[in-house]
Formats: C-alpha cells, sequence, structure tokens
C-alpha cells in the first residue's frame, strides 16, 4: 500500500497498488487474446490509474466455455447446498478481511466515499454471500397435490451458466446482489463490470479462488458494453442474463437475448422516485431527507429521490431548509471522511448532468441552488435543486443520474398520488407523513418497486429489489433474487402399478 497524493487528512486512508488489471477466466488473470487495454480513470483528477485487460466477444466465449465446462462436470452444481454455503461464507470473511482495500479501489475507480464503502457497501458485500449462504442449503421444491393418483413433486435446478452486466455506481453491492444469489443456487457465470469500474470486480474474482470457488464457476471479464456486454447477452450458450443499468440497454438486452437462443431474461433499470412530503412532516427532517434521497452517492442511485413533492402548507418554510442544507452539502475528496459528495463517475455522466441543468433552465424551470460545476479538477457537480418544474419537462421525465432535484408544490393528496405515478419509470418512492391512513393510500396507489415511509434508501439483504415498468422487471436481493437463478423440474410417478 502507498500513501495517496491528494489534499485530504492523510491519516485517513491509503491508496493500494492496484494488483488485478487482467481478465479472470476458469481460475486464471489471462490477458485478453488481441492483447488489448483500455483506461480506468480517477474521477477526483480526470488521471488514468491504471490500464485494464479490454476483453471481447472471443474472451467473452473462452468464459463461456469454462463456465459451462464448470456447470456441466464440474463440482459445483453437484454439491450439497451446505458444502457451497461453508465456501461462500469464507469468501464473506476474505472479503471482510479486505474491507478497507476495497473502499479504496471503488473509491478511485467511482469516486464513491471511502468511510461509506468501508462502513456501508464492502461489509454489504460480505453480507449478501453470508444471506444467501444461510439459504443454499435450504433451496427445495414442493409435493403437488394431484387429483389423479400420480406421486409428483417439483425439483429446483440452478439455471445454468448466467451472465452479469453490471453497472459502475455501487461496483461492489451489483456485484454480490447478483453473484451471491447465483453461487448459492449452483449456477457458474461470467461477470462483465462496467469499463468505468473493473478494480473491485477483479479483486472481488482474487478472493473467491481463495475462498475455494472452483475454477471456472466465476470469471470476470472486463470490457465495453458493445463488444463484450453485446456478447454475453448474444451469447448461445449462456441460460440467463441479469442486467443493472440504463433502459435503453436493458432493450438491447432483451433483443438479443430473443434473437439469440431465448435465455431469460432480469432487468433492473433506471428511475425517476418521487418522494411526498405531506403538510405534518417535520420540515427540517424531511429536508435533509429529501437532501439526501438526491446528493447521496452524488445522485447516481437509481432509485434517487429525484422528484420532491412537498403540499402546500409546508412549501415555503421547506424550500428555505433545503436551500440553506444543500448550500452547507460539503464536497471534496471522497477519502476525507468530512466529505458528504464526491465527483460523478466520469466524464460522460459529468457532462450529461451538467447539458441536464442546461436544458431545465431553457425549459424554463428556476435554479433554487447550485447549477455549476464545483472546484476545477475532477467532476464534482454542485447540489442542485430546481424549482417552477412542470411534469412534462425533460428534467422531471428523464434519468439524469446526478445531484439535480426537481421540487414541485402539491395541495391533495390524490394530486400527489397522480402525479408521483406519472412517470414512466416505477422503481422507488417515498412518503413522509405521520398519519398512518395518508402513507397507506398513497403506498397502495403507486407503482413501484420499494416504497420508503419516513426514510429513505433503508435497505438489507433480505428485501426484494426491481422495479415496475420501465424500470424493469425481476428482482435483486432477498429470497426472490435466490428464486431467479433456480429452473422448476415437474417429477411425476404413478401410485399404483403401472397402466403398461
Ligand atoms: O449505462 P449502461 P451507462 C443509467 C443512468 C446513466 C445512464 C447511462 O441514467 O446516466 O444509464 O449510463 C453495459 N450490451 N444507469 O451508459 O450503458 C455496460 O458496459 C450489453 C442506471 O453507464 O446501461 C455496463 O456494464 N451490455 C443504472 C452496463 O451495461 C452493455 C446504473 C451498464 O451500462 C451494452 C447505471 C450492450 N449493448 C446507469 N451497452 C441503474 N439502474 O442503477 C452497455 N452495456
Amino acid at each position: 500500500l502507498e500513501q495517496n497524493n491528494t489534499s485530504a487528512d492523510q491519516s485517513h486512508f491509503k491508496i493500494p497498488d492496484i494488483k488485478f488489471t487482467k481478465l479472470f477466466i476458469n481460475g486464471e488473470f489471462v490477458d485478453s487474446i488481441k492483447g488489448r487495454t483500455f483506461d480506468t480513470v480517477d474521477p477526483r483528477t480526470g488521471e488514468v490509474i491504471v490500464r485494464i485487460a479490454e476483453g471481447d466477444k472471443e474472451d467473452v466465449d473462452a468464459a463461456v466455455k469454462a463456465a459451462r465446462e464448470a456447470f456441466d462436470h464440474g463440482p459445483w452444481p453437484r454439491m450439497s447446498g451446505f458444502q457451497r454455503a461453508r465456501i461462500m461464507l469464507k469468501f464473506a470473511d476474505l472479503i471482510e478481511q479486505n474491507i478497507e482495500e476495497l473502499a479504496a479501489l471503488d473509491c478511485i475507480d467511482a469516486g464513491k466515499l471511502f468511510l461509506w464503502g468501508k462502513l456501508v457497501d464492502i461489509p454489504f458485500g460480505a453480507r449478501l454471500l453470508q444471506y444467501y449462504a444461510g439459504a443454499a442449503d435450504k433451496v427445495h421444491g414442493e409435493v403437488l397435490k394431484s387429483s389423479r393418483p400420480l406421486h409428483a413433486y417439483t425439483l429446483k435446478e440452478p439455471i445454468g451458466v448466467v451472465g452479469h452486466i453490471i453497472p459502475w455506481n455501487f461496483p461492489t453491492s451489483n456485484f454480490f446482489m447478483k453473484v451471491a444469489p447465483a453461487l448459492a443456487a449452483g449456477c457458474t457465470m461470467i461477470v462483465k463490470p462496467a469499463e468505468q469500474t473493473p478494480l473491485s470486480a477483479l479483486f472481488h474474482a482474487h478472493l473467491a479462488k481463495q475462498a475455494g470457488v472452483p475454477d471456472g464457476v466465476l470469471n470476470v471479464v472486463t470490457g465495453f458494453g458493445h463488444t463484450a456486454g453485446a456478447a454475453v447477452s448474444s451469447h448461445m450458450d449462456i441460460d440467463m442474463v441479469s442486467f443493472t443499468g440504463s433502459t435503453e440497454v436493458g432493450r438491447l438486452i432483451m433483443q438479443a437475448a430473443a434473437t439469440s437462443n431465448l435465455k431469460m431474461v432480469s432487468l433492473e433499470l433506471g428511475g425517476k422516485s418521487p418522494l411526498i412530503i405531506f403538510d405534518d412532516a417535520d420540515v427540517d427532517k424531511a429536508a435533509e431527507l429529501a437532501l439526501n434521497g438526491i446528493l447521496f452517492n452524488k445522485g447516481e442511485v437509481c432509485a434517487a429521490s429525484s422528484r420532491v413533492y412537498v403540499q402546500e402548507g409546508i412549501y415555503g418554510e421547506f424550500e428555505k431548509k433545503l436551500i440553506e442544507k444543500a448550500k452547507a452539502w460539503k464536497l471534496g475528496d471522497p477519502f476525507d471522511p468530512e466529505t458528504r459528495q464526491g465527483p460523478q463517475v466520469d466524464k460522460r455522466q459529468f457532462e450529461k448532468v451538467l447539458s441536464y441543468i442546461d436544458i431545465g433552465m431553457k425549459e424554463g424551470a428556476t435554479l433554487l441552488t447550485g447549477g455549476k460545476r464545483w472546484g476545477s479538477k475532477g467532476y464534482y457537480i454542485e447540489p442542485t435543486v430546481f424549482v417552477d418544474v412542470k411534469e412534462d419537462m425533460r428534467i422531471a421525465t428523464d434519468e439524469i443520474f446526478g445531484p439535480v432535484m426537481s421540487l414541485m408544490k402539491f395541495r391533495t393528496i390524490e394530486e400527489a398520488i397522480e402525479r408521483a405515478n406519472s412517470s414512466k419509470y416505477g422503481l422507488a418512492a417515498g412518503i413522509v407523513t405521520k398519519d398512518l391512513n395518508v402513507a397507506n393510500r398513497v403506498l397502495r396507489s403507486i407503482r413501484s418497486g420499494i416504497i420508503w415511509i419516513n426514510c429513505y434508501f433503508e435497505f438489507d439483504s433480505d428485501f426484494p429489489y426491481g422495479g415496475y415498468k420501465l424500470s424493469g422487471f425481476g428482482r435483486d436481493s432477498g429470497l426472490e433474487g435466490l428464486q431467479k437463478y433456480l429452473q422448476v423440474k415437474t417429477v411425476v410417478t404413478p401410485l399404483h402399478d403401472s397402466p403398461w
């Protein structure tokens, strides 16, 4: 480990040497077949951290071959769930022993807060392995009650070779939300991490091997979406693709699955989540909740509360509190423990967010606060709040994926429900009220995969997570997240002598 050279307090962190930069196929780190590499960049500075092996179709083929062999002939799917669980628990222990290094990798690769990574994100990766290890020996079918003299039951079998295509905003949580249940189910797999954040995925692969995950079970092919990613979604020998990312790419993945081998598809896509704050809310707490809902992880969260609806009775006071808090929000180096907001993940996302701020102003919305780049180095953007926003403006309909909130006023509960539901997305929603009847009515009327009442972003390993509408289908996490990696086989045998 070597000391980093940024301006933040040096005593709190160290930047690790980058140990793994190659593809992980069949238990070995290997160069890509074409020998190509690509840059992974530190969003705090815009500087290159290291070059990473660039996998393409032929590398995906090699990884699928290894995963197929491990599935068809290897020990993993044939082990008892309990044996798999023991290896997964060891894997979790190794993650816990390397928390600081992993948190530092996600910090330099994605601009994520180091302290958050250390306390929450990386431990959650280990927690997911532990949670699904606990489920691995409890996978079973059921006895069916036939109306005929037949003994029939179902078997739950691993679905086969899985392709996981994951994004950059939560490199570790996303990795384990997909990998942990698939391992528990007895699947073998290829992970295609986002090109922006390959570092921790390769480290996880190394720890998997150390824990005793057999060769070929977990392969990591780093590379770009239109090449390596597309090769996964169109592969004839992959049985399922599990994707988290943009709605646009989700559509491409479904098309590729449909025109190749009709592999199963699970999609966790974008969002434009409403947070509805009623008049009876504690204004100070509600403003803090709303701000955290959009600024946490610099707004690069699919469930971010990017549309905030505040009831008219407290709207004026809420607006004042929000400005006050947004101005005091501390941006800076994500290694600094005082920092609450680091840089956007890369130049492209940084420019996308700034262009949406521009669009908002051209559409006639008013900037309440923020709206500009922060600092002169790296990809930082000020906490930004728009008011005078109309439901059909692009800043209110599109996923911006940055620290940009649309703040709106409403009068009645009916109006709040209708406006909250007007989005093409349906991933998450929040309600702030002390009135249980109001909360119950709203939560049942809103079409989204998760609803937070008097909290936001609260999450745990057993909570299913996924969307309605253009936010996709299928659930990660929880037992639902395990079921999707299982096939159902129905077995039938006569109760009496066979008729033939
Ligand atoms: O996403 P992509 P991008 C949203 C968010 C963001 C926008 C664009 O609004 O601003 O998407 O981000 C791989 N075939 N979300 O461009 O492209 C890619 O390599 C197969 C929301 O980074 O969807 C990466 O591994 N794979 C989201 C993954 O898909 C392809 C998180 C996600 O990248 C591919 C991220 C292709 N043709 C972005 N093209 C969430 N739901 O949390 C790309 N990929």
